[in-house]
């Protein structure tokens, strides 16, 4: 039935029964036998999983469900393209809390139930640019990130949010190598407004589904007019802070990636163009790149944020 089409079918066009049954599809690649019996079957974890359609989504063409979860960056499991597919399963998503602390009024350490109580799930379809030249539309399910700030109740000395990844190398085998690609935690951050703008939001699933662990599972942050890498995921801690974190990336080396990194094709990273993209899932090596968007093409909502600021110095 909907096998087959489903890639044509935005999961917000579609009823809950039929959004079920549609995701079984998409992730099993399973027959109309298959679900049949699976019909019978929606369960609750489904249902909370119904998001609302958002205006703030593109129209684009989304890329296929196949390549988002298996060309990934995740450097905690290994930095080819396909390592996070293959070694991401022994990370151990449930129980999951995250601190939030620092200079807010309400500290909290919420379970990842907790978390989601209060908010209701938007699908926002995002454009992201990795800052290595590649992007991708993905479908996500998540909430707006202010909204979770909003309920720690941020003090006015708060400037900065700093986040970072779980540390298990028990369970990350990319954290257990001589080599050691980035120094662990994987740190980010954003500028107070920045985590507060619309735009911005924690993701908890794609394509109607709870995340895969390799794109971060169980919630990650999603800021699409900055370049992938602010993209942090598997989240465990949230810090208010007064002064500009230092993210893994800068301490990585610091000439080449910066604390904005907000998508721009004026400013090259040293080593190469950042004028142009490959689409994943357009043509093969010959498909044409297509040209990079300011902002990623969110100009409009948000250049306002950084007004006279001098985006070569601040990249
Ligand atoms: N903890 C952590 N978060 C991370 C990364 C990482 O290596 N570790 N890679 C980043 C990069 S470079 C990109 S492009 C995006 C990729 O997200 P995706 O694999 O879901 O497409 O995740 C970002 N978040
Ligand atoms: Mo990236």
């Amino acid at each position: 039935m909907l096998i087959g089409k489903s890639r044509d079918v935005r999961p917000s066009e579609i009823t809950p029964r039929d959004a079920y049954l549609h995701r079984r599809g998409l992730l099993a690649g399973i027959g109309a036998v298959g679900l049949g019996a699976l019909a019978g079957g929606a369960d609750a974890t489904a249902a909370t999983l119904i998001a609302a359609k958002s205006a703030l989504s593109t129209t684009e063409p989304m890329t296929l469900l196949k390549d988002v979860t298996s060309y990934n960056n995740y450097y905690e499991f290994g930095t080819d393209k396909g390592d996070p597919a293959s070694n991401a399963s022994t990370l151990k998503t449930a129980p999951w809390s995250v601190v939030i602390d620092g200079m807010v009024a309400k500290p909290a350490t919420l379970t990842l139930e907790d978390m989601l109580k209060p908010v209701s799930l938007e699908e926002r379809i995002y454009r992201m640019r990795c800052v290595e030249g590649w992007s991708m539309v993905i479908p996500w399910d998540g909430f707006p990130l202010a909204d979770l700030l909003k309920r720690v109740e941020p003090l006015g000395s708060a400037k900065f949010v700093a986040f970072e990844t779980v540390v298990r190398p028990a369970e990350m085998s990319g954290q257990r190598g001589v080599f050691q690609p980035l120094p662990w935690p994987y740190r980010e951050g954003l500028r107070l407004d920045e985590a507060m703008h619309p735009l911005t939001i924690i993701a908890t699933g794609l394509y109607g589904e709870p995340l895969p662990n390799q794109n971060g599972a169980p919630l990650r942050l999603v800021v699409p007019w900055k370049y992938g890498f602010k993209g942090i995921k598997s989240i465990v801690r949230i810090s208010l802070v007064d002064k500009m974190p230092e993210t893994s990336w800068q301490q990585q080396n610091k000439s080449e990636y910066g604390f904005y990194s907000n998508v721009n094709p004026a400013v090259d990273h040293p080593r190469w163009s950042q004028a142009t993209e490959r689409r994943i899932g357009e043509g093969g090596l010959s498909a044409k790149r297509r040209p990079t968007l300011p902002y990623n093409g969110y100009g409009e909502q948000v250049a306002s944020l950084y007004a006279g600021m001098d985006l070569k110095a601040n990249f």
